[in-house]
This record gives C-alpha cells, sequence and structure tokens, in this order.
C-alpha cells in the first residue's frame, strides 16, 4: 500500500509510533514534504474529522489522532522551515479563548515561519486582551486567530473591537482561520483578512508585505 495511504490510516487508527515510523520512511524515500502532509497527515486527520462528525468515532479517539498527527508533524516541521530568509513581519498567532485545537494554528505558523515571517506562537485559550497586548509590545504587524468551534469564534470580533478601540488598525491587522470561520465571518467582523490554510495565509501576507 502507498505509504502515504498508510500514514493517513494510522492517524485514522491514532497510533503515534506507527506514523512517526512511516513519516520518517517517507521522508527517507525523498517524498516532497508538502505532499507528506497534504496527502498523509491532513488526509488522515480529514478522515478522523469526518468520522467524528458522523459519530463513529469518539473525543478519546480523536485525542490519540491528535497525538499521531503531531508526532509526523514534528518531523516534518524542521523541513517546512528554512532559517536562511530575513524575516518579513511579525506575526502573533493563537488560538482564541476558550478553544483548544491547536493542530492547524500549529500548522499555519510553522508554515509562515518558513515563509520568513517571525512567529510569536501564545497558544492555545488565548484572551482578546493577550493577543493585543502582545502585538503591541512586540510591534507585530499582524494577529492570526484560529478558531474550531462556532462557540469560540465570536472572541475573534472582541480582539477586532479592541484593535479598532485602540485606534491601532493601521498598526496591525487581524488575521482569523480555522473549520468554524468563513471570509464573510471575517467581513462581519471587521477581520482584515480570511485564509483557508497556511498556503493560503502565506500567500496572502506575501502579496501584501
Ligand atoms: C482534533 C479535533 C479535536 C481535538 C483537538 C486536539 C488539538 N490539540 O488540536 C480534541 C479531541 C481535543 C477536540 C475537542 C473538542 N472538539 Co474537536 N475536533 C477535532 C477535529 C476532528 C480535527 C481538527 C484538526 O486538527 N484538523 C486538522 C487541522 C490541520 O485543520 P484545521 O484546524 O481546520 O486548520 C486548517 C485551517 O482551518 C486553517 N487554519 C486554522 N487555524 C488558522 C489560523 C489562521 C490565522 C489561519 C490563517 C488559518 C488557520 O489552516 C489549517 C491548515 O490547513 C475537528 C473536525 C474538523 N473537521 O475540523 C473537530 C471539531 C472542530 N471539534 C468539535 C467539537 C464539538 C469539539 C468539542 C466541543 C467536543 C466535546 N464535546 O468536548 C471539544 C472542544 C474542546 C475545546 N474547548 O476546544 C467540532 C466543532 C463543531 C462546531 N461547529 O463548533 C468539530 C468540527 C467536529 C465536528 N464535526 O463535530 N477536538
Amino acid at each position: 500500500m502507498d505509504i502515504l495511504q498508510q500514514i493517513s490510516d494510522q492517524i485514522d487508527l491514532g497510533d503515534d509510533e506507527k506514523v512517526h515510523e512511516l513519516t520518517t520512511t517517507a521522508i527517507e524515500q525523498k517524498i516532497p514534504v508538502k505532499k507528506i502532509l497534504d496527502e498523509g497527515l491532513l488526509q488522515g486527520m480529514n478522515i478522523v474529522g469526518q468520522k467524528f462528525k458522523e459519530h463513529k468515532l469518539f473525543l478519546p479517539e480523536v485525542l490519540m489522532a491528535a497525538k499521531a498527527m503531531n508526532a509526523g508533524m514534528e518531523l516534518i516541521k524542521p523541513l517546512l522551515l528554512s532559517d536562511s530568509i530575513p524575516m518579513k513581519a511579525k506575526v502573533v498567532i493563537g488560538t482564541v479563548r476558550g478553544d483548544l485545537h491547536d493542530i492547524g494554528k500549529n500548522l499555519v505558523g510553522v508554515m509562515l515561519k518558513g515563509a520568513g515571517f517571525e512567529i510569536i506562537d501564545l497558544g492555545n485559550d488565548v484572551t482578546p486582551e493577550k493577543f493585543v497586548e502582545t502585538a503591541k509590545t512586540e510591534g507585530a504587524e499582524f494577529i492570526g486567530m484560529s478558531a474550531l468551534l462556532t462557540t469560540t469564534m465570536p472572541v475573534m470580533k472582541e480582539v477586532v473591537d479592541q484593535i479598532r478601540k485602540e485606534n491601532l488598525e493601521e498598526k496591525i491587522q487581524t488575521l482569523i482561520g480555522g473549520a468554524a470561520v468563513s471570509r464573510s465571518y471575517a467581513e462581519e467582523i471587521g477581520a482584515t483578512a480570511y485564509c483557508y490554510d497556511g498556503s493560503n495565509a502565506v500567500e496572502y501576507l506575501n502579496s501584501i508585505v
């Protein structure tokens, strides 16, 4: 069986050791890292997401799948990064308050870093105050927010409102992403932009920096 298919299957089964082993082999076989990511790791996570939605998988299994995904991510992270590029701009990134989903946010952070942006990663469950304060003290040009839950996406609006209240719109732009949000939601809350994935975020930031 195709090794990328095997990676995807082992994510679905939540076997972090197997995913580590197979990802190592895929890297040794010189399969392009973007292909390992898209057709192996992300493909597996998409299947898990679909099964979770259909109640064919439950939370403990999703947690195991997330752990397996991270086992693969840790191996490809250094390959997505390149430290020879000068830093283009600073981006404060995090998952909003009440939301613990951080796989997508981590991936976007890695891809932006690989494309030459300086990333300040605040982790998950980040309050609006923390986003804005950090961007101010670090002199960051962008705040990137992730939300995977419909219940946590309104926190993004709090950040946008806070920036407006402090008249920082000229200095700090807001970028939103995550399965719960969309371009129309970005427009609705007045965020600067919505990006559907890491590559799209890189493309967008490169186009304006
Ligand atoms: C893994 C997972 C979990 C794991 C998270 C582990 C972790 N460390 O992240 C665990 C088991 C902890 C979990 C818990 C819960 N989860 Co959950 N989870 C998922 C699942 C299956 C996959 C998410 C994922 O990692 N995808 C892979 C990554 C790579 O994709 P991504 O996050 O979408 O990110 C990409 C883009 O969105 C974008 N992006 C993401 N962030 C950002 C940020 C910026 C700035 C930009 C530009 C782009 C960007 O780029 C990324 C790369 O392509 C999704 C299903 C789904 N379809 O999303 C459900 C899902 C998000 N979970 C869901 C739910 C309901 C929950 C729980 C409430 C369940 C419960 N009853 O307790 C809890 C909430 C916990 C909390 N407070 O956060 C629902 C949300 C429904 C909703 N509409 O609100 C989903 C959609 C499942 C479903 N269909 O029902 N979950």
